[in-house]
């Protein structure tokens, strides 16, 4: 499936062993990783394209689907579900529709998906005229050619998703190894940071980012350190907290940011990468502040610029706490590439529970 700007292959639960060190195993063998081009599997050599959907039929009363999200990467063995990840989120629907685990609704049907990865749930609404799924449509996301039907998810909690809590350093701004940041995580932890605090404009093609070794190293020692400060040990071999560079908007929106995810740079930004930063720049003293270009409306409409356009997040804030973001919502797309089985050698499994 591809879900948002990212893409993998999706499993039923009941398909892959339920011991979790042979399923990574699986996973791996999947994906073809650990190599860079991941020669020998279906990943595509790129974080984005080395995701993965496990779902069932929800688990607890009140949620329709269960999703877990395992994060690989092309060069490592490693297999992290400890993140969330919005752009697979986007497909989760479709594929339980596709394999019968849910039934169309009407024209629209809505689900409650519960993220096992940390407990986050969200309503999740995709197309289903004359009983199947509709891929096409007229609905755009940045990143992604063409244009497609909508699929609308509404966050009912996503605050402290791995740390603690929003501002897992108890402030909305630290100065951590000499730079003012803020550590916030409102779906996806993050350390924010002005991009001229490192010497860079912040409006650098994701090329020069990637090949830009001086910063990369600099924002490794950064992210160590806040990784720290943030109550997450030591992050030297996880994929959080990503790196998010903030310069002013130059294309109309709220702010221009750069994301490092941890290790290369996003072609655009994640999910709830961009709701994390979309809720920064509501909070009064974070480093967007002087940056961010912000709506007055309690329901603001915020436009997170990146390398390739922009993405919006709809934020509504607690009238008696405007600090406070009590909803996300926003706007994906996803299709069904292609289905059928995957072969995996069979010194790593056989495919039978038993
Ligand atoms: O932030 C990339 C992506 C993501 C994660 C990453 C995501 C999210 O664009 O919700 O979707 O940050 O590694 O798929």
């Amino acid at each position: 499936m591809r879900g948002g700007t990212s893409r993998g292959p999706f499993f039923d639960t009941a398909d892959l062993p339920d011991d979790i060190a042979r399923r990574d195993r699986v996973l791996l063998a999947v994906m073809g990783s650990p190599d860079k081009r991941q020669i020998d599997g279906l990943g595509g050599a790129h974080p984005l394209t080395s995701k993965v959907g496990i779902v069932r039929r929800g688990s607890k009363p009140g949620v329709d689907l269960d999703f877990l999200f395992a994060q690989l990467q092309p060069d490592q063995d490693t297999v992290d579900t400890t993140p969330n990840c919005g752009n697979m989120l986007a497909a989760v629907v479709p594929f339980a529709l596709e394999t019968g685990m849910v039934t169309p609704q009407g024209d629209t049907s809505s689900f409650r998906v519960l993220t096992l990865n940390t407990g986050m749930q969200c309503d999740i609404t995709v197309h289903t005229p004359a009983g199947h799924v509709e891929y096409d449509g007229d609905a755009r996301i940045d990143g992604v050619p063409g244009t497609s039907a909508p699929i609308t998810i509404n966050f009912l909690d996503t605050a402290g998703s791995v740390c603690a809590g929003l501002l897992p350093t108890g402030h909305v701004r630290d100065v951590i190894d000499g730079i003012a940041v803020t550590c916030i995580d409102n779906g996806m932890p993050l350390v924010m940071f002005r991009a001229t605090d490192v010497g860079r404009t912040g409006y650098e093609s994701v090329a020069q980012m990637d090949a830009d070794g001086e910063l990369k190293t600099r924002i490794e020692r950064l992210r160590i350190a806040c990784g720290h400060a943030m109550g997450l040990g030591d992050v030297t071999s996880k994929n959080h907290p990503k790196m998010t560079l903030i310069a002013p908007p130059r294309h109309g929106g709220s702010l221009c940011t750069r994301s490092f995810i941890p290790h290369v740079c996003h072609d655009s930004i994640g999910v709830l990468a961009a709701v994390t930063v979309g809720t920064a720049c509501v909070l009064d003293d974070s480093v967007c502040d002087g940056i961010a270009v912000m709506p007055k409306d309690r329901v603001k409409k915020i436009s997170v610029e990146h390398p390739t356009g922009e993405f919006s997040v709809e934020l509504e804030v607690d009238p008696a706490n405007p600090q406070n973001v009590t909803r996300a919502a926003l706007l994906r797309t996803a299709r069904l590439l292609m289905r059928g089985e995957v072969m995996i050698s069979a010194s790593v499994w056989k495919g039978r529970k038993s």
